[in-house]
Parts: structure tokens; sequence; C-alpha cells
């Protein structure tokens, strides 16, 4: 799975990175991390986006202000990425409070692969959407 999500990576010049809506530390925590992870190592093309605000009790967060605050479907529309990458959620429904099903229409309609990672307290789960 690893090797096929390192292939996918790759393959990708853009990258829309996403966490659930009402971002929690670890949701928040972990999308710097990718994007970090990306732009550092991968040298990709990431633009970070959220369902709604990140709160500002989590500025904590080193990094924190690395996270551009945009709306997810905002930025499908602006630029369509070439990977979508999911983090601590795994069902679209909880990319947006207001805009969960236009994404994942717009998704689906431009057969967009995905990747969801979330963590359990017993597992990281990694799921992939490829449609090659
Ligand atoms: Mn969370």
């Amino acid at each position: 799975m690893i090797e096929k999500l390192d292939k996918l990576i790759k393959e990708s010049s853009s990258i829309l990175l996403v966490c659930h809506t009402g971002a929690d530390s670890d949701a928040l925590a972990s999308l710097i991390a990718m994007q970090k992870i990306l732009t550092l190592h991968y040298k990709k093309d990431v633009v970070t986006a959220l369902g709604e605000r990140i709160p500002k009790s989590l500025s904590f967060i080193p990094g924190y202000g690395s996270v551009v605050n945009g709306s997810i479907l905002e930025a499908l529309e602006k630029r369509t990425p070439d990977l979508f990458i999911c983090l601590d959620f795994s069902q679209l429904h909880m990319s947006s409070k207001f805009d969960a099903e236009k994404i994942e229409e717009f998704i689906n309609k431009a057969g967009l692969p995905f990747v969801v990672m979330t963590i359990t307290q017993r597992h990281t789960k990694i799921l992939m959407r490829t449609f090659t």
C-alpha cells in the first residue's frame, strides 16, 4: 500500500490536502506533517483547504500558519488537482458542513483519484481510489 501511495504521489504534480470539518489537533497536525512531506521530500505543489476555518485554539501547533484556510470546493474549482488526499477522516461527507455533497460530486465527475489516511487507536488506515 505504501509503495502504491508513493507511486501515486510521484505521478501527481498538484495535490490538494484536506482534513475533516471541525478540525481538531490530530487532523491539523497530520495535515501539516503531510504538507511538509509532500513539499520538502516530494517537491510537490500542495494546496491545503478546509471545510470551515481552523479554530484559533489550535494555533499552538507548529506550522499552523502554513495552512491556508480556503474552501475545499473553491480550491477544486479554481484548479483541479491531480490527487486529493483526505487526512483524519474516511468519508467525504465529513469534508465540510455545507459543501460535502458538491465536493463529492466534483470528485466523482472529475474522476479524481483520492487517498484517505486515518489513524485509529489500533492502526493506520490508508484507502485509495484510483481510476487508472
Ligand atoms: Mn480528528
